[in-house]
């Protein structure tokens, strides 16, 4: 982890597109928010221009999408790759339905991701590697980096897979990070506001790589530390602890006790 790219984030609090599901909409907004980094959720394919001019980066999270939503999607992309600004490509529950395979091909086709992040059985997917999922969760096992790989090089990116151990693959390099807490399993939105705050972290002049490594350990030291608060009973209480956790310095993280 490079902390210098958290302080850097929290200076210029970068303002963060979202294209994003409506579970997880308020709780993405409120973690980028303490995270440092600032949201707008604009869905209107008449304003994916404008918004897209004036913003830091972009995340695309087909979460729930509606067809109308597809075409915002790829008119932020593309402004966004023109822009040169980052990309963040989250392909939600993408084997559940033909119409989610299909609207994450069409947007790939069109738009070039700087990160494809997903959990194993949506990025196994979009390799055609067999795997099993349930909805929008991932829950069988299988060669985690075989599909990473796959997908940098199917795609030309650099790919975030996450899981218990997170791989970071960017088509050369393999990355992995042990940081986590099982928790973070036991509420929705923890893979959605993840792709936030990598998206944030892309904002900084660093290779993309570290800044990937930087964004999935921080936020599994973050919750790390708000699971080992004296209050936290289970995924409500950690929840909050969470959101404050993402606010602190990494150091004091770090002094967290972690009985
Ligand atoms: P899924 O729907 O399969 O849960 P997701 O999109 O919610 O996928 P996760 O794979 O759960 O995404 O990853 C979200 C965050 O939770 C990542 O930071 C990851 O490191 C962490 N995480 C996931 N599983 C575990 C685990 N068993 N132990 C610790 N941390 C985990
Ligand atoms: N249904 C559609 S999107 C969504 C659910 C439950 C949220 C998924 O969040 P995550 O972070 O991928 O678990
Ligand atoms: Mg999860
Ligand atoms: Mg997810």
């Amino acid at each position: 982890m490079d902390a210098s790219i958290i302080k850097k984030v929290r200076r210029a609090q970068p303002l963060i597109h979202h294209l994003t599901n409506q579970v997880v909409m308020n709780f993405t907004a409120n973690g980028l928010l303490a995270f440092g980094g600032s949201p707008i959720m604009a869905k209107a394919k008449e304003e994916a221009e404008d918004i897209g001019k004036i913003v830091d980066g972009v995340l695309i999270n087909i979460g729930t999408v509606m067809p109308q939503d597809v075409q915002s999607m790829i008119l932020a992309g593309k402004t966004a790759n023109e822009r040169d600004i980052p990309v963040v490509f989250d392909p939600v529950g993408v084997k559940a339905s033909s119409f989610r395979n299909e609207v994450a091909k069409e947007i790939l086709q069109v738009v070039r991701p700087t990160i494809i992040k997903g959990n194993a059985s949506e990025l196994a997917y979009l390799a055609n590697i067999p795997w099993e999922s349930k909805g929008v969760d991932s829950v069988g096992t299988g060669d985690v980096e075989e599909v990473a790989i796959k997908i940098a090089q199917i795609y030309e990116t650099t790919v975030v897979l996450t899981g218990e151990t997170d791989v970071i693959c960017t088509g050369e390099e393999l990355i992995h990070n042990m940081l986590g807490h099982e928790l973070l399993t036991r509420m929705t939105g923890a893979g959605c506001l993840l792709g936030s705050i990598i998206t944030a972290c892309l904002t900084t002049n660093d290779p993309t790589e570290l800044q990937a490594k930087t964004a999935v350990s921080f936020y599994g030291l973050a919750a790390q530390y708000a699971a080992t608060r004296q209050n936290v009973t289970g995924p409500g209480t950690f929840i909050p602890q969470f959101i404050d956790a993402l606010s602190m310095e990494v150091e004091a993280l770090r002094g967290g006790n972690y009985a």
